[in-house]
């Protein structure tokens, strides 16, 4: 089964349509590649010294660069960017509040070999969610032509809905290929990995991830972001970064303080509540 593309002015809920269906979907050109470029600008001195991968799933001929919300005012667009943030909000619909997972360009070198296929919510120590429950909406800019000669995720349409811990090889995948500044979505249950890199050329591909907000951020966003750059952006983002209470109370502070209130004092109401409606108890018996 080949990877399903729709064209850029696609709406919010085709996309999540197609990511129900598929569990995955590459939107062809949804920000110019200029776009792209830039980010690679402002990142290059972080890119240039990131060290490659220790071991065979980061891959020890592939860098990842993160702490981009604080090192790339054009990584805070992107991951802001409102088509995608309305693709996640239906996706993750269930939940009462999502949050920024993780941020990183993945460089793949040449001669890096295929990344293991894998799921990403394996990251949650390999807790076995109910098919259909996803706990993650993901994004993979392409900030070079992603082909399947130099790198481009494999991806295995269909596989958000089979049994958990597959292995698969590779010829039951297909090549995510897509132009530069286009953008595959997949979600934490859709089986994939970085392609084999077999050009001559660095491939690099900027994965933007999202996650409901009662799991762990792989990225850590406190720490990444210092707390002075934190304090200059705006509520959305900072929100998205986990500044916010997820579902009711998660992640409050000291006296029930929103820890938008610590981060900012005087920009929060005192209490709970705001975040998007909870699923809510029922009635026992109900
Ligand atoms: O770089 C890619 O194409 C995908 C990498 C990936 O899936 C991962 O590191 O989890
Ligand atoms: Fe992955």
């Amino acid at each position: 089964m080949s990877v399903p593309h729709l064209s850029s002015s696609a709406s919010p809920q085709e996309i999540a349509g197609v990511l129900g269906d598929q569990g995955c979907v590459v939107v062809d050109r949804l920000v110019e590649r200029e776009v792209l470029e830039q980010l690679r600008g402002e990142l290059a001195p972080y890119l240039e010294a990131t060290p490659v991968g220790t071991d065979g799933f980061s891959g020890r001929r592939t860098r990842r660069t993160g702490g981009l919300v604080a090192r790339s005012t054009t990584a805070r667009e992107l991951v802001c960017h409102p088509r995608v943030l309305a693709v996640v909000e239906r996706v993750l619909a269930h939940t009462t509040r999502f949050q920024l997972h993780l941020t990183q360009v993945i460089a793949i070198g040449p001669g890096e070999p295929a990344q293991p296929i894998h799921r990403d919510q394996w990251a949650f120590d390999f807790f076995p969610f109910p098919t259909g429950y996803e706990v993650q909406c993901n994004t993979l800019w392409a900030m070079d032509d992603f082909r399947a000669e130099n790198g481009a995720t494999r991806v295995v349409p269909g596989s958000h809905r089979l049994a958990d811990r597959l292995r698969f090889r590779e010829e039951d995948t297909e090549p995510a290929e897509m132009v530069a500044g286009s953008v595959l979505f997949y979600t934490g249950s859709l089986y994939h990995g970085g392609g084999a890199n077999r050009s001559e050329r660095v491939r690099m591909g900027l994965n933007l991830t999202y996650s409901v907000s009662w799991l762990r951020q792989e990225e850590n966003q406190y720490l990444s972001v210092p707390r002075e750059t934190a304090q200059t952006l705006p509520k959305p983002l900072l929100r998205l970064l986990g500044y916010a209470r997820g579902a009711y109370a998660l992640g409050y502070v000291d006296d029930l303080r929103d820890p938008m209130e610590v981060l900012c004092p005087g920009s929060v109401q005192r209490g709970f509540g705001e975040p998007r409606t909870p699923p809510g108890p029922r009635q026992a018996g109900e």
